[in-house]
C-alpha cells in the first residue's frame, strides 16, 4: 500500500490520544493527507461496539471470548471500509490502538493464546499492517491515575484488577522486544512536551530513511 500507518499503543493514560492528535497535526503541516482514528471505533459499527465493550451498552458484560471477537469485528470494519482505501490512495493513518492492543489485553491480560489472537487479527485486518508502532510505556498506577483524573470514573476494562494491568504492560514490552524493527518504546512518564519530541524523533528516524516523510 502507498500510504503509511502509525499506531499508538500502551496501557491506559500513557497519552496516546494526546500524542496521536499532535502527531497528526504535525504531519498535516508537512502537507501530507492524514487520517486520524481510533480503536475500537472509527466507523458506526466500531463506535457501537465501543459502547458495548466499555460501558456495557448491550445490558450485559461480554464474556472474555466475546470481548476478543468484538474488538476484532470492529477492526475488520475499520480496516476494510476506512484504512485500506486511505492507505491505497497514499494517505497517512495515525491510529490510537490497533492489533497489539488485542495481544496485550486479551492475550497477556485475559490469558487467551497470543497465536490464536494473531490469527484473528490477521483475519480482521487483511493486508493492513502498521509501518511503525509507538509504545507509550507507563506503569499502570501512573496511567490509571491520569485516566481517572481526566474522566472521574473507571470504565469496565479500567476496573480490572491491578494484576491484569501489570501483565498487559509486561506483554506490550515483550511484543516490542520481539519486533524491534516495527516498535519504538517511549517512556511516557515524562512531561507531555518531552513525549511529543520523542514521538517526532521516532517518526523521523524510522520513516525518513525509507523516504516516507
Ligand atoms: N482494548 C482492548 O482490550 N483490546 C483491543 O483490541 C483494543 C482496545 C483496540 C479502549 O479505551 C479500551 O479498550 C482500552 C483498551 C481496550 N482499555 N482500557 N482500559 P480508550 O481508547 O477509551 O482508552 P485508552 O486507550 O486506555 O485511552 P486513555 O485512557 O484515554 O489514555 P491515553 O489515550 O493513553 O491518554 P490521553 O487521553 O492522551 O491522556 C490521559 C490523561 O493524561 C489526560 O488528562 C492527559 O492530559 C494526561 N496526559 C497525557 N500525557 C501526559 C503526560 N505526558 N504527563 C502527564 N499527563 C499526561
Amino acid at each position: 500500500m502507498k500510504g503509511c500507518l502509525i499506531s499508538f499503543e500502551g496501557p491506559e493514560g500513557g497519552g496516546k490520544s494526546t500524542q496521536a492528535r499532535t502527531l497528526a497535526a504535525a504531519l498535516r503541516s508537512r502537507g501530507l493527507e492524514v487520517l486520524e482514528t481510533r480503536e475500537p471505533g472509527g466507523t458506526k459499527l466500531g463506535e457501537t461496539v465501543r459502547g458495548i465493550l466499555q460501558n456495557d451498552l448491550a445490558g450485559e458484560p461480554p464474556c472474555d471470548a466475546a470481548e476478543a471477537l468484538l474488538f476484532c469485528a470492529a477492526r475488520a470494519q475499520l480496516c476494510r471500509n476506512v484504512l485500506a482505501p486511505a492507505l491505497s490512495r497514499g494517505a497517512w493513518v495515525v491510529l490510537d490502538r490497533f492489533t497489539d492492543s488485542t495481544l496485550a489485553y486479551q492475550g497477556y491480560g485475559r490469558g487467551f493464546s497470543v497465536d490464536t489472537l494473531r490469527a484473528m487479527n490477521s483475519f480482521a485486518t487483511g493486508p493492513v499492517r502498521p509501518n511503525l508502532t509507538l509504545l507509550l510505556d507507563v506503569p499502570p498506577e501512573t496511567g490509571l491515575a491520569r485516566a481517572l483524573a481526566r474522566s472521574g470514573s473507571k470504565d469496565r476494562i479500567e476496573s480490572a484488577p491491578a494484576e491484569f494491568h501489570r501483565r498487559l504492560r509486561e506483554g506490550y514490552l515483550e511484543l516490542a522486544q520481539k519486533e524491534p524493527e516495527r516498535f519504538v518504546v517511549i517512556d511516557a512518564t515524562a512531561p507531555e512536551q518531552v513525549v511529543r519530541d520523542r514521538v517526532m524523533a521516532a517518526v523521523d528516524d524510522r520513516l525518513r530513511p525509507a523516504g516516507r516523510c
